[in-house]
């Protein structure tokens, strides 16, 4: 809908200078998305032949029919690249997931990006359960439904998580992408490369607290039922994106639970 045609001359003869300047396509496509030409910024990226560096997501209608359900695009921001959508899951889908990840919850861990270990963090109080070692058809169905959402194959995904949050359980402010110039990343990224994207999904109605906050964008996202929530942790060039700082505030009254997948630059064994 806003392909390259539709740029302007004066947009036209700015990438005929990237180009012979030696700006790489991926960079020029990085910074037409920014300003809005998103289709444009994906239609180069094609022509070129180059490989895409994240998820592409078609933001051409407001509401996007997929193979078993139609879901809305309630908000979408481009740097970063942030998109909330309504009824990605039914409410029946958001019970049976918290139903059966009862009785399984540990303490939730984080990566030390010192050395690749899991280790337990006072900055994330919540209780998870990992779904990336027995999926069942259920948690299958929803990674399917995000791939085909992200036109993004289903095996570049860490496998579901489901979170759970109590009184005052909360994710403090992070980021989800591994940092290149610390030492464990090497390790981590060896399976998989970077986390180019996360997709959470909200999957209980909270009382008090417990929204998704992006502190750099002053916004934030509460929990509703079946409410999802994608973000790109890297540009269209594949560089990492600071502004994509985000944290689950505390819950105040009532139980929050959150499914989070998080998404790899290669397949993820
Ligand atoms: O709990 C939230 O709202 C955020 C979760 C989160 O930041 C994550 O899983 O990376």
């Amino acid at each position: 809908m806003n392909g390259l045609k539709s740029l302007n001359e004066e947009w036209k003869k700015w990438i005929k200078v990237c180009i012979l300047k030696g700006v790489s396509t991926n960079q020029i496509a990085s910074e037409l998305f920014q300003r809005g030409w998103t289709d444009a910024a994906y239609e180069l990226i094609e022509k070129k032949g180059e490989k895409l560096k994240r998820p592409r997501i078609d933001l051409n209608k407001n509401r996007i029919a997929l193979n078993n359900k139609e879901v809305s695009i309630t908000y979408t921001c481009h740097k970063p690249h942030v998109i909330v959508f309504d009824d990605f899951l039914s409410f029946e889908e958001c019970s049976a997931l918290i139903e059966d990840s009862q009785n399984k919850f540990k303490v939730s861990k984080v990566i030390n990006d010192d050395d690749g270990s899991r280790v337990l963090s006072t900055n994330r109080t919540s209780q998870s359960v990992s779904y990336s070692k027995s999926p069942n058809r259920l948690v299958k169905t929803i990674e399917a439904r995000i791939a085909e959402l992200l036109n993004w194959p289903a095996n570049h995904g860490e496998g579901l998580l489901v979170l759970r949050y109590e009184d005052g359980g909360e994710y403090k402010p992070h980021y989800d992408y591994f940092n290149t110039i610390k030492k464990g990343s090497d390790k981590i990224m060896q399976n998989g490369g970077q986390r180019v994207g996360t997709f959470l999904m909200f999957l209980s109605e909270v009382e008090c607290g417990g929204a998704t906050r992006f502190p750099k964008l002053n916004f934030e996202v509460r929990p509703k039922v079946g409410r999802a929530i994608y973000f790109s942790n890297v540009d269209l060039a594949g560089n990492v994106d600071n502004m994509t700082l985000h944290a689950g505030m505390p819950v105040i009254k009532g139980v929050k639970y959150l499914a989070t997948l998080w998404i790899r630059e290669e397949p993820y064994l």
